[in-house]
């Protein structure tokens, strides 16, 4: 990518999207395209053309999508399965009718099977059912990768996707309902310790296991993939290590100086028992994350403090 090459950051607003664009601009990119949802509704297949059609970006980050945690993926599976449909299909066969020059397709890791074999290589993808509270999130970002695989094949489309593990950092979504553990806990932790709350209470029973990449990482990590990575394979991208959610809620709660009980409401979901991914394809390629899960939770807890409490 040269610095005055057309980037199109799609999803911009959001946690990938805005680390995505912190980066590109850090790195001198002077071209960076970024669309808000009011200006162009990437479910709307016409303004998508249209909007191709006008710019004609040369590299294209899908990072638009319907996300959200445990709870949201359960509440609302018709928004998203349909709408992270409508967006990534408009986005892909857009990019392709009008000359993108690659594309980077973002998935997740919930497209891998609940009971996957752990860590998780990329070949279990499609081997075994998916884990229920996240289905149909699931569903869309394989059918996303599937399109990407699809439009290589049949049109030497270069498109390639690449599945983070869990992702944390600033620009996060910390509502307690919606939003994905570690920001829920950040918050949870914060307004206990604020009140002088006698407890904290997680949900399920602490013992799943997750690995959390910062999104400035991720960044990095997409950026260089851009770069350095061409095949129709998808890529994991995560940094090797899980912690359960009691260890990562005691964590938080070192961290932000609450000193009251943590409390498990098994009465709420626990997903998928545990979602490690295995990065040795990654890590072929050169790239490894840098961010200590402490400091990551650290600043992204000072984010909170600046940004949202
Ligand atoms: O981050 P999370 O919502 O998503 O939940 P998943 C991870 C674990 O943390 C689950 C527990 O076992 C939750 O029960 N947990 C404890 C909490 N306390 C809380 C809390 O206050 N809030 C939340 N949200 N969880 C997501 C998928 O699964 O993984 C998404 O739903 C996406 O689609 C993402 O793929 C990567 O890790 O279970």
């Amino acid at each position: 990518m040269n610095s005055t090459d057309t980037i199109f950051v799609a999803g911009h607003r959001g946690l990938v999207g805005s680390a995505l664009v912190r980066l590109l601009n850090e790195r001198g990119h002077t071209n960076i395209l970024t669309r808000s949802r009011g200006e162009l509704d990437l479910t709307n297949q016409h303004d998508v053309n249209s909007f191709f059609s006008e710019h004609k970006p040369a590299y294209v980050f899908m990072a638009a999508a319907k996300v959200g945690g445990i709870l949201a993926n359960n509440t609302y599976p018709a928004d998203f399965l349909g709408k992270n449909l409508a967006i990534q299909t408009n986005v892909i066969d857009a990019a392709y009718r009008h000359g993108t020059r690659k594309f980077l397709f973002l998935g997740s890791s919930c497209i891998y099977p609940k009971f996957a074999e752990q860590p998780i290589r990329e070949s279990s993808l499609l081997t075994a059912p998916l884990e229920p509270t996240n289905e149909w999130y699931a569903i869309a970002k394989i059918a996303g990768i599937k399109m990407c695989q699809a439009y290589r094949k049949q049109y030497g489309f270069n498109s390639i996707s690449a599945m983070p593990t869990n992702l944390y950092g600033p620009g996060d979504n910390f509502d307690l309902q919606d939003s994905h553990v570690l920001p829920a806990l950040i918050r949870k932790f914060h307004m206990a310790k604020q009140r002088g709350d006698a407890f904290v209470l997680v949900w399920g029973t602490g013992t799943p296991r997750r690995e959390f990449l910062h999104v400035d990482d991720l960044a990095d990590a997409l950026l260089y993939l851009m770069e350095h990575y061409d095949s129709e394979e998808i890529i994991n991208v995560g940094v090797g290590e899980d912690i359960t959610i009691r260890e990562l809620a005691e964590l938080i709660r070192e961290i932000i100086g609450y000193e009251g009980e943590i409390r498990f409401d098994t009465s709420k979901p626990d997903g998928t028992p545990r979602k490690l991914l295995d990065i040795s394809r990654l890590s072929e390629t050169g790239w490894r994350a840098s961010i200590a899960l402490r400091d990551g939770i650290r600043s992204t807890y000072d984010w909170y403090l600046d940004n949202v409490a």
